[in-house]
């Protein structure tokens, strides 16, 4: 089994996705505990610019975005299957609106002032407005991760109340009668939510979605072990990157990337927020995946791989 290496910390929702679905999967992996603020050096000598939390290396491969890390995890090991194929389209539909609208309803109810006191409680008055003034600059002129209040609690007691009835028609997970990628986009939403300890009193009214939830919890973070920022870095240097699978090949180049080939020189950019350029030279692109190639002068040469979705490829300059 190839070495994984997840870049993440301990309080951020999105990583705690991964670790779930690597306890229910049963493997083994390395955490490089990274800044939950810039500047975060290493992990930019992986990336070439792509801040986000988290990011998984394996040796000189790195995946940029949990949509993405989800289906190498998979890959790597299929069992238990995240993508059934008879909820193919509604796990994934599921999953991509609870890691946007769901999150945004959930960081701004778990942020208003009655949670932001637990949230950001084990931090200086400094370190508080260093995160306040990152996520700021992280959002720039977007609206993202931001609603009023009012319309999260309604999107939130909405959304619980309606899973409430499907479980209590039967239905064991969230996206149908078998766990998927779904299960593990929502869970993350409650694990956040859980940690402002006296908001996470609105979860009471759900005591389905709370056995849901126990499940989940249930399948634990796998086996972990703690690396440096450096050994990572060691670790790519030492690795040759992968040559691309069938995922990766530049399929129909005319419809899905504006015309761009391989080799050509490019530049990957998040959609939504934290709309930092990533550059190098078009490696492969199709609708699921676009891979660059680039070379850090502490990591050598790498394969950076985002998922086709929410990210704009550009030629550079
Ligand atoms: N679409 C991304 C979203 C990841 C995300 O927003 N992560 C948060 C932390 S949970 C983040 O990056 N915050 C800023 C940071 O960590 O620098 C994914 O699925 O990986």
């Amino acid at each position: 089994m190839a070495d994984i290496i997840l870049h993440q910390y301990a309080t951020s929702p999105f990583s705690e996705k991964v670790r779930l679905l690597l306890g229910a999967k049963g493997l083994a992996w390395s955490a490089v505990e990274i800044p939950a603020i810039l500047p975060k050096p290493d992990l930019l000598s992986l990336t070439g610019g792509y801040r986000r939390t988290p990011v998984m290396q394996i040796g000189a491969d790195i995946y940029c975005d949990t949509a993405l890390i989800c289906e190498v995890i998979d890959q790597l090991s299929p069992q238990p299957p995240l993508y059934p194929p008879a909820q193919d389209a509604s796990a994934r539909t599921c999953a991509a609106w609870f890691d946007s609208a769901l999150f945004t309803a959930s960081v701004t109810y778990v942020f208003q002032p009655a949670g932001a006191a637990n949230m950001l409680g084990h931090l200086s008055p400094a370190q508080i407005q260093a995160f306040v003034a990152d996520r700021k600059a992280m959002r720039g002129d977007t609206n993202a991760l931001r609603m009023p209040l009012p319309e999260a609690i309604a999107l939130l007691r909405e959304t619980f109340g309606r899973l409430e009835r499907q479980f209590a028609a039967g239905v064991r997970w969230a996206a149908g009668p078998e766990l998927s990628v779904a299960d593990f986009s929502l869970y993350h939403n409650l694990w956040f939510i859980r940690r402002a300890t006296g908001l996470a009193r609105m979860l009471d009214a759900y005591p389905l979605l709370q056995d849901w939830y126990a499940r989940m919890r249930a399948f634990g973070h796998g086996k972990s072990r703690v690396i440096d920022g450096a050994d990572a870095i060691a670790a790519a240097l030492a690795s040759d990157p992968l040559p691309l699978d069938g995922e990766g090949r530049t399929g129909a180049a005319e419809e899905t990337g504006g015309g761009l080939e391989p080799g050509d020189a490019v530049t990957v950019t998040p959609t939504d927020y934290a709309r930092d350029p990533v550059a190098g030279v078009l490696l492969g692109l199709s609708e699921h995946r676009v891979t660059l190639r680039r070379q850090d002068p502490r990591a050598g040469a790498l394969n950076v791989h985002f998922p086709r979705q929410l990210y704009q490829v550009q030629r550079a300059g």
